[in-house]
């Protein structure tokens, strides 16, 4: 199949195009870069080195002899996304380009409106162009488990059917996302439902849990075939910063009693989730959920696993949580669509996190202390005006 990778520079794009590239299909990444420029305004950097982009197709090429083809632009300008769509003519398009960090989300007006301008026109701009060239192109969407938030019954996949004054349907599952990012995955998820169901598009909305890991059996092949690995403040998700505090001695982090309950899955189902939807793809004008997690698990479990796992003593501690979240809640979720396909995941055991300690104390030298603090507050409401040489001058 012919599938272009939005967000092919990314934590999970880039190995999940290898991935594709492996398994037979032909496969297109493209990529503004961005990222890498949330890492100069922050000042933080991955801990595993990524190479550049041009850099790591060569080594693929080298490595296995295939070819992955390259588009660099803004998914925010509609010319270069109709063009990319022209030039590649895919069948399916995997969508994983957006701005991806709650806490940047958060940091005052002008980020909370850049991740949703860039995430949901650049979303958008894919959908026009898919109706406009090829309405038979299977989008498949990168979404949130977070879009549900911590209702206080369980989360179904996408849908509810409601009974309601003797009356019943079955109506999209109520969202109550918990930053200005998850929110924007909502508005992306009604976008696509609707041009699903007035221009016939078919796209598959994955809303995923918390990933954790970083090598993939593509790789591990080649050190400039590696993938990031954040663990800052602001991009840093929560397993991936645990394993990185043990090693490098920093208490843990566990923001206010822990309780909170996510979705989580291994990076490599990540890329087995992807594939499954791919190879199955929605029927015309379906617009369909599937949960893609594997496990949940509360934030002082994982911290006990972490500390379980690590050879020396490992301590925990409550930070005053930075975050406005439920602490103590509620949670199960739904998760059975893509085990129903067929994934075979890879569960969370102590093994696992000995192997992501020992990525992490390979390049301990690169790690900054000082990345490790949480530094946004959900409270604050910084909305200073865009001024000259503001520092975020992305997109
Ligand atoms: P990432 O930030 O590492 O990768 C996203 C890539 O998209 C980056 O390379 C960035 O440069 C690119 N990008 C962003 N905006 C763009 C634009 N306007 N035009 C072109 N390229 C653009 O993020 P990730 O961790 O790989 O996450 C990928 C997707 O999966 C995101 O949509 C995220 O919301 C979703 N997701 C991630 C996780 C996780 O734990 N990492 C969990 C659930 C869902
Ligand atoms: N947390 C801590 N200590 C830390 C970091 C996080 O206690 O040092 C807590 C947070 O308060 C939160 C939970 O751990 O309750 C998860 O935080 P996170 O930063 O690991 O994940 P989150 O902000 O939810 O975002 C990440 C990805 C995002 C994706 C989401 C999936 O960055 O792109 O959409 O996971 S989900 O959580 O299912 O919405």
């Amino acid at each position: 199949m012919r599938i272009l990778v939005l967000g092919g520079d990314g934590y999970l794009g880039w190995p999940t195009a290898l991935h594709l590239s492996r398994h037979g299909h032909d496969v297109a990444v493209v990529d503004n870069f961005v990222r890498r420029q949330y890492d100069f305004e922050m000042g933080v950097d991955s801990l595993v080195p990524v190479a550049a982009l041009q850099r790591r197709v060569r080594r693929w090429e080298e490595v296995s002899g295939l070819r992955i083809e390259t588009f660099v632009g803004d998914l925010t300008d509609p010319v270069f996304v109709q063009q990319t769509l022209q030039r590649f003519a895919p069948e399916s398009i995997v969508h994983f380009a957006e701005q991806r960090s709650a806490p940047y989300s958060m940091i005052d007006r002008q980020h909370a409106v850049y991740t949703q301008v860039n995430n949901v026109v650049g979303t958008l701009n894919v959908l026009y162009a898919i109706a406009e060239q090829d309405p038979s192109i299977h989008l498949v969407k990168l979404g949130t488990m977070g879009e549900y938030g911590t209702p206080n019954i369980d989360i179904e996949e996408g849908f509810l059917e409601v009974t309601h004054k003797g009356r019943t349907d079955v109506l999209p599952f109520p969202k109550q996302p918990g930053s200005f990012y998850h929110l924007s995955k909502v508005h992306d998820s009604h976008n696509i439902m609707f041009a699903c169901r007035i221009w016939g598009l078919r796209a598959t909305d994955l809303n995923q849990g918390i990933v954790y890991g970083q090598e993939t059996d593509e790789t591990s092949l080649h050190p400039e075939l590696a993938t990031r690995f954040d663990y800052d403040g602001v991009f840093g998700t929560v397993l991936n910063r645990f394993c990185v505090q043990a090693v490098i001695g920093h208490p843990l982090t566990v923001y206010g009693t822990g309780g909170q309950t996510r979705g989580m899955l291994d990076i490599r189902d990540t890329l087995a989730c992807v594939e499954l939807a791919i190879t199955n793809p929605a029927a015309t004008g379906e617009y369909r959920v599937f949960n893609q997690f594997t496990e949940s698990f509360s934030v002082q479990q994982m911290a006990d696993m972490v500390a379980e796992a690590f050879p020396a003593r490992v301590r925990i501690d409550h930070l005053d949580p930075p975050r406005v979240e439920q602490q103590e809640h509620y949670y199960r979720a739904a998760h059975t669509k893509l085990l129903d396909l067929g994934l075979v995941p890879h569960l969370l055991e102590a093994s696992t996190i000995r192997d992501l300690l020992a990525v992490v104390d390979h390049h301990r030298d690169r790690v900054d202390p000082e990345a490790i603090a949480p530094t946004v507050d959900w409270r604050a409401t910084s909305s200073t005006l865009p001024t000259q040489g503001s520092p975020l001058v992305v997109g």
